[in-house]
């Protein structure tokens, strides 16, 4: 069995951030689909996200988004999170399901829309006060569907103005981190399309701003692990959005189209010190549009694991040497032996000497809790995806 001793402590300290909307229902612009169990409100899904961190240890903490998360009180919701083991991290902030930005939000050429956009995000300031969340999220839907129909470069000088306000406004422990998106929903220009665009803001902004980096967020072939080597070294790759794509922004499970991507992407978060780096957070974003919820979760934090583990089996001492000697496929050899290694048994074993059930799956599927909330939770209004 592949011994995993050397890298135990990097497994150990290894945290991925939940995101509130996975356990609620989502579904494409075609159907939504309806699940039992689903949460009815912020703390049922808070209670499902802690499940995931029950039975994996790997999910301490739960992001949320604003206005699909607005409780009368954060501050129990907090305590909720608390008392269920996990705590409320990144805020995402969202302005792209109000009629007012049809045409953009803090891009948008009517200063009153702009200053909407702008006030939403000091709510959730206000908010990341109440429940401790350190960052602030943005991704932006503003773009424009048909050339000429707004000025692309006027947009640029107005995000900047708006992204300064916004960034004046958090606190010295807090940050700002920018999303992009290649495009969806705006299908001819979008204001924050890429890596390059994000870091050109966030550089302007200052230090306590970063990219966020969406793996579903890029053209097909995009090398997704050059820019996470290129914006580690310059000290700018705030977090992670992982998931899964085939076609578009999917949103699938993270690994399930390409392990190999992911594996190549964490390889690189580690040579360029970002693995259990507090500057850059590990978080998934995803929906579980057919499959259930919770599983879903646990299924997607395990392949993250793997594929950590994966990485930091690569012999990089050997994978140097052999690239300073010119050896192509030596190195590339090395690079796959580790790719190769199923540490499937290997991690099932380190699970339980760390007091964990060896298959998270199979235990969170026997411990009765997927039968009990899809008994208990009939009537009320399913969250989902928007609501
Ligand atoms: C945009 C996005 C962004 C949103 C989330 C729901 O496609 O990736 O992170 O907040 O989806
Ligand atoms: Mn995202
Ligand atoms: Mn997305």
């Amino acid at each position: 069995m592949t011994d995993l001793t050397d890298i135990s402590s990097a497994l150990a300290a290894q945290a991925i951030e939940l995101p509130s909307w996975a356990f609620g229902n989502s579904g494409t612009r075609f159907k939504v689909f309806g699940s039992p169990g689903t949460p009815r409100d912020p703390f049922e899904k808070i209670s499902d996200a802690a499940q995931v961190n029950t039975y994996t240890g790997l999910a301490p903490s739960v992001a949320l988004h604003i206005p699909w998360d607005l409780v009368d009180s954060f501050a129990d919701l907090r305590k909720h999170a608390e008392d269920n083991g996990v705590t409320l991290g990144t805020i995402n902030s969202n302005t792209f399901q109000d009629d007012d930005y049809k045409l953009g939000s803090v891009t948008h050429s009517d200063p009153k829309i702009r200053q909407k956009a702008i006030d939403h995000h000091f709510a959730c300031i206000d908010v990341m006060n109440e429940t401790g969340s350190r960052d602030l999220k943005i991704w932006l839907a503003d773009g424009t569907n048909y050339p000429g129909q707004d000025d692309i470069r006027a947009r640029q000088d107005r995000l900047a103005d708006s992204l300064a306000k916004i960034y004046a406004r958090i606190g010295a422990d807090q940050r700002l981190v920018l999303e992009y998106k290649f495009f969806e929903p705006a299908f001819y220009h979008t204001d924050v399309p890429d890596w390059g665009t994000s870091y050109a803001h966030t550089v302007a902004l200052g230090d306590r701003a970063f990219v966020c980096l969406d793996t579903g967020h890029h053209a097909p072939g995009t090398n997704i692990e050059f820019i996470v080597a290129q914006l580690l070294r310059l000290g700018k790759l705030g977090s992670f959005d992982f998931n899964s794509r085939f076609y578009a922004d999917d949103d699938l499970i993270v690994g399930a189209a390409d392990p190999f991507q992911l594996f190549r992407i964490i390889f690189e978060v580690i040579r360029g010190g970002g693995l259990n780096n507090p500057e850059v957070a590990f978080m998934l974003d995803q929906c579980h549009n057919i499959e259930k919820k919770i599983p879903g979760q646990i299924r997607s934090v395990l392949n993250v694991q793997e594929m950590t583990a994966r990485a930091l089996l690569v012999d990089r001492n050997a994978l140097a040497a052999a690239q300073e000697a010119g050896d192509v496929l030596g190195a590339n050899g090395i690079l796959m032996d580790a790719f190769y290694t199923d540490v499937r048994p290997a991690l099932a074993e380190w699970r339980e000497s760390r007091g964990l059930d060896g298959d998270p799956m199979t235990a969170y599927a026997l411990s009765g809790y997927q039968e009990k909330i899809e008994a208990d939770r009939v009537g009320g209004t399913q969250a989902g995806w928007g609501a």
